[in-house]
């Protein structure tokens, strides 16, 4: 807040009144001090909030934990057992890492990410995570995936997970491993969301948290039950995308979602702020965009401190010591803090002289101690309106001994020598479980398990009991079952459109629109759109399916009387998610796995710009393939030369290939209406289906209009396997070629058949190819099993058995990149070239941009020329005929120079 600036504006109705209290204030600071002044004026603004006098929020408070000590929780559960089951798992987490050393040097694992935070855990899964066992979808968890040693070991401790399975952490390939990192993808019945790439955890969980408030307000589902927590660094928080989604989760009041940020002021290379303030900088973010702050710094030992700072030198040393001089303190001994935490000001340093240098080394920091943060967890549960950020300062590597505690190497260490093992062992006084004889060189650490009847055991497993049993758990169990919208949606699409012109955009959204009213699978269609439904012809849709708002439409639109005005609603279907690409995703993720999550499938689709797709998001397309997520992708505007204006950054002639990085995308580059219906009915159907797969679908769709043609007899299955005979050549030629064509390019292929037959006398037929990705990985699946059964009977891909069908030589035309189709090259039976948009997009007319990249008849005709040419078919001659006759330039042009 620019405090001056507020103030200039308002005006001083009594000057002399003013100065009075000017001059007390300046007397106070005098005669009392500052600090004397600080709480008088916190006290005032206190006050002139409780009188509503509508002063601006101040966004930091001191270096102190936020809630006081006499208004703390009681601790419901039993410190001693806990503390030891604590023990166990520290210990059990960080010997699975040394292990998994030993077994295969530099395999990797990580101890001090967990260290710092086992406590924040263990508080929550001793009583707040709410498992699934009651039939319930129970919390969604965000761990912190650097911190999955410590979740591994309490599932090991819990009986979940196996000694042989801890052994073989990140040792996966033979199956029966544990992934390296929260992988739902890699632990399909354990991890539920992958958050390992920084950044892409806090923001898909604001969207799962508000896609759930979505659901509960759609009547689809009720979630009141879920709580989503989210655990997360402060190191990430640097991730733009991190605090990307925080105004929106104040906005839109979600108050199902906490956030536990361990600042344990390290990220991996060093500090996070050494020069500054991790947590206030965190507290001013959060408490500016309205969120509720709860920091908790210090521990219960400080509390009497505190009490006694009657004057504020121990607050003004906490508010004024840096975070570098933090981290320097917990490696330094406790003569060293005497001397320069407390000892510059007489009146601290005899505050703690009746402690040793040992009780001082050892004063915790907050996010160690239990009661503290259960009181910070229960004040988060119960606070309403507004979501929860918990900011406890923790120490990084905290019980790992000198070594490692707070290095600024920490975050990279995984391995501890026989006398740091002891030195934890001793640390966790578990001289009893692991005794001496156990812990010699010639032998690997041995895990701990207590007992079955163990007091711990049975503590432990009647908390979880009581909770809903284990967690992380994921579930694919369905409590609201999906009803598929049958052939009816999709039909109109083979008919054609006759002479009237419409793009595959438009067919889409009357597609999406179909499927949105059908009447029982209808509530599950979930449109998202980034800020762009006018551009992609979707604005008919606002007043039809309207747009998600939680608190409802409060005013008038400016569009109320028109027919197709902007029509928000608390029951809204749309999900109109502004312009954050990032945030679409978020809640295309969270929808594409609520089938998971909630146990109800909802069929997300989400329509982008492709450009702005998986190149601008291409890692939270890839976090939601590990997710398995289940869903379609709509690349609008799709294609190099089909959106003609919009030049460089607009022009996508890549995505495909992008696409077709991900393994569980099915990519698909559809020409016509039908093609695009038949791709999403199959695609609903094989996820939504009986034991539907955990893929997702990505469609290009264009805005080039020209009539749909109706679907051609006898395609079978050609559309989703991603190659099928379009048109067969003209009847009467001898010379023969095939050209395959995807997307808008079929334009071309098309005249160029007309111009090679009138002209050159060569009948081509057309073949639609739907998706290079599937052709190739259907190929390379055959081309591995022929390698690996030497003798048997060979077989031959799809993609080489459909086009030995035809008569080659073999052209290819796409509006994307020559390397979509070059996918398939090695598979096609004769010579093969494809024609496609390499290089740069620009702005131009179509025709004008299909000349520039060589896409177009002209450039269609040549090449079928020219290998028919090179097979000695046809005279140079003609080629040469082609080249002139569509006035192409061959000193320009070149791909190298795009
Ligand atoms: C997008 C991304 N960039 C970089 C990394 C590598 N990385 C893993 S952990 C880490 C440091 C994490 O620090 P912090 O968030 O403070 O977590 P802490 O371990 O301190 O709790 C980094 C840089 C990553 N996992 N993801
Ligand atoms: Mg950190």
């Amino acid at each position: 807040m620019n405090i001056d600036r507020f103030v200039q504006q308002l005006p001083d109705t009594d000057p002399t009144e003013t100065q009075e209290w000017l001059d007390s204030l300046d007397q106070l600071i005098e005669v009392e001090g500052k600090t004397r002044a600080r709480y008088l004026l916190s006290r005032m603004l206190m006050r002139a909030r409780e009188q509503q006098v509508g002063i601006p929020a101040t966004i930091n408070t001191p270096y102190v934990n936020t809630i006081p000590t006499e208004e703390q929780a009681w601790f419901p559960g039993d410190d001693v057992l806990e503390k030891r089951i604590r023990r166990f798992i520290r210990w059990n987490a960080a010997v699975m890492v040394v292990r998994a050393n030993h077994a295969a040097e530099g395999i990797g694992g990580h101890l001090s990410t967990f260290a710092s935070s086992a406590a924040l855990y263990e508080v929550g899964f001793n009583h707040f995570f709410r498992g699934k066992d009651d039939g319930t979808p129970g919390d969604h968890i965000f761990f912190q995936g650097h911190a999955a040693p410590g979740i591994y070991a309490r599932a090991f401790i819990e009986r979940r997970l196996s000694e042989s399975q801890l052994d073989h952490f990140r040792l996966e390939a033979a199956g029966g491993g544990l992934s390296s990192y929260p992988h739902p993808r890699l632990m399909p019945e354990f991890w539920e969301f992958p958050t390992v790439s920084m950044g892409l955890g806090p923001l898909n969980s604001v969207h799962l948290a508000r896609f759930n408030r979505y659901l509960q307000n759609r009547h689809i589902d009720d979630t009141t039950g879920s709580r989503i927590w989210a655990f997360l660094g402060d190191g990430e928080m640097d991730e733009p995308e991190a605090l990307a989604g925080i105004g929106l989760a104040a906005r839109e009041g979600l108050d199902n979602l906490t956030w536990v940020i361990n600042t344990n002021l390290q990220r991996l290379d060093g500090p996070v702020r050494g020069n500054g303030k991790i947590i206030q900088e965190l507290e001013a973010m959060f408490r500016g965009a309205g969120w509720n702050v709860i920091k908790v710094i210090w521990g219960s030992a400080w509390d009497e401190l505190l009490a006694r700072d009657l004057d504020g030198v121990l607050v003004n040393q906490m508010n004024t010591t840096l975070d570098g001089e933090y981290q320097k303190f917990a490696v330094e001994d406790g003569a060293y803090i005497r001397e320069h935490f407390f000892g510059p000001d007489l009146r601290l340093r005899k505050m703690v002289e009746h402690l040793t240098d040992d009780q001082l080394r050892k004063l915790p920091r907050g996010g160690h101690d239990y009661h503290k943060i259960y009181a910070a967890y229960r004040a988060a549960v119960d606070h309403e309106g507004y979501p929860t950020v918990i900011l406890a300062k923790t120490v990084k590597g905290w019980t790992l001994g000198p070594d490692v505690e707070a290095r600024n190497a920490t975050h990279q260490i995984k391995k501890l020598t026989g006398r740091q093992l002891i030195g934890l062992r001793d640390r966790l006084h578990l001289e009893s479980e692991i005794p001496d004889e156990v812990l010699t060189e010639d032998q690997e650490p041995p895990y701990f398990r207590p007992a079955i009847d163990s007091p711990e055991f049975q503590y432990l497993m009647e908390r979880r009991r009581s909770l809903g049993g284990s967690v992380p758990v994921r579930s694919k169990t369905i409590h609201r079952g999906i009803e598929l919208p049958g052939a009816e949606p999709f039909a109109e699409f083979d008919e054609g459109s006759g002479t009237q012109s419409f793009s595959t955009t438009m067919a889409f959204t009357r597609l999406l629109r179909n499927l949105a009213r059908h009447e029982t699978f209808g509530s599950r269609v979930v449109p998202i759109i980034p800020d762009e439904g006018r551009t992609f012809g979707m604005d008919g849709l606002f007043k039809e399916l309207r747009i998600y708002a939680p608190f409802g439409q409060r005013y008038v639109p400016v569009d109320a009387g028109l027919m197709l005005s902007y029509e928000e609603a608390t029951d809204g279907q749309i999900l109109e998610e502004g312009i954050t690409e990032a945030g679409a995703v978020a809640s295309w993720t969270a929808a594409a796995t609520a089938y998971a999550t909630r146990g109800v499938p909802m069929v997300p689709f989400y329509t982008f710009y492709s450009m702005f797709g998986f190149q601008r998001v291409g890692d939270f397309l890839w976090a939601a393939a590990d997710a398995r997520a289940r869903g379609f992708l709509m690349g609008a505007t799709a294609g190099r030369t089909t959106l003609f204006g919009e030049g460089l950054q607009h022009q996508d002639g890549h995505s495909l290939l992008l696409a077709s990085t991900v393994p569980s995308c099915e990519a698909y580059d559809p020409a016509f209406a039908y093609e695009l219906a038949a791709i999403i009915e199959h695609g609903i159907e094989r996820m939504y289906g009986t034991d539907g797969e955990d893929v997702y679908y990505y469609l290009t769709i264009y805005n080039e209009n020209y009539p749909q043609p109706p679907k051609p007899d006898g395609v079978g299955t050609g559309i989703v396997d991603g190659l099928y005979k379009w048109v067969p050549a003209p009847e009467g030629f001898d010379r023969r070629a095939t050209v395959l064509f995807s997307g808008t390019a079929h334009s071309a292929a098309r005249s160029a058949q007309g111009e090679l037959a009138e002209h050159y006398g060569v009948g081509v037929e057309l073949w639609s190819a739907t998706s290079y990705k599937r052709l190739r990985e259907e190929a390379l699946s055959t081309e591995r099993w022929n390698r690996l059964h030497p003798g048997e009977p060979e077989k031959t891909p799809l993609v080489t058995r459909l086009l030995s069908e035809a008569i080659g030589p073999y052209v290819a035309v796409t509006d994307y990149m020559k390397a979509v189709p070059d996918q398939i090259s090695r598979w096609v039976p004769g010579r093969y070239v494809s024609l496609g948009t390499d290089g740069f997009g620009r702005s131009d007319t179509r025709q004008g941009l299909r000349e520039f990249f060589e896409t177009d008849t002209g450039h269609v005709v040549v090449a079928v020329l020219s290998e028919l040419a090179a097979d000695g078919v046809v005279d140079k001659a003609a080629v040469k005929d082609a080249i002139a006759r569509f006035g192409i330039d061959p000193e320009v042009g070149d791909p190298r120079t795009r």
